[in-house]
């Protein structure tokens, strides 16, 4: 059986993973939210252990898979694991908060670090001006990740997301064309 390509999303516990993964999926998700008993970094009521999976179909019988990596750091093995296999990366934060640039950076070291680094699209997951998001991508170019594409996109709304795959998907596409 050939595998699905696959997407990983990654980010701060409570950016919106489990959120964009349900836009994209909708009942076609495999969820393994449990009552979250890290309430002192976050206070939402369930977060992510583990993974979690879901599919989009993006027509024509094309189909990918999204998986969704754990936020917290004691889970990173997890996340090394799932970023190895994956074809393409949203990493999630909020440019708005004051350490997003130092946690995207981490985000895109450890990818820099694999094997065969995959495509990474950043997602500025919650509302920002567009001169923050500017001023946060020229930040990284600072610190050393070259060019990378920043995009808006609210994960509780599915057309933005497929907007943010379909890019990945062309950039993707251009990687394989070299
Ligand atoms: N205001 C706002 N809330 C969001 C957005 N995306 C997700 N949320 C909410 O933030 C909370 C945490 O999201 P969740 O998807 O569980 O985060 P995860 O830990 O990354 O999986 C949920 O209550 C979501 O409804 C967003 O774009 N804006
Ligand atoms: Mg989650």
């Amino acid at each position: 059986m050939d595998s699905l390509p696959r997407i990983a999303l990654v980010g701060a516990m409570g950016i919106g993973k489990t959120t964009a993964l349900r836009s994209l999926c909708g009942d076609k998700m495999i969820s393994s939210d449990v009552v979250n008993l890290d309430r002192a970094s976050n206070a939402k009521e369930f977060t992510t252990v583990g993974t979690e999976f879901g599919e989009i179909d993006l027509g024509d019988g094309e189909r990918v898979q999204v998986c969704g990596c754990p936020g917290q750091e004691r889970f990173s093995f997890v996340r090394q694991w799932i970023l190895s296999v994956s074809m393409g990366i949203f990493v999630m934060v909020d440019v708005n908060q004051p350490g997003a640039v130092q946690e995207a950076s981490r985000l895109l070291q450890d990818v820099a670090a694999l094997e065969q680094p995959p495509v990474v699209l950043i997602l500025s997951a919650r509302h920002a001006a567009a001169s923050a998001v500017d001023a946060f991508a020229a930040s990284l170019t600072r610190a050393g990740h070259g060019v990378v594409p920043v995009l808006q996109a609210d994960p509780r709304e599915r057309s933005q997301m497929l907007d943010a795959v379909g890019v990945l998907a062309s950039m993707l596409s251009l990687q394989g064309e070299e």
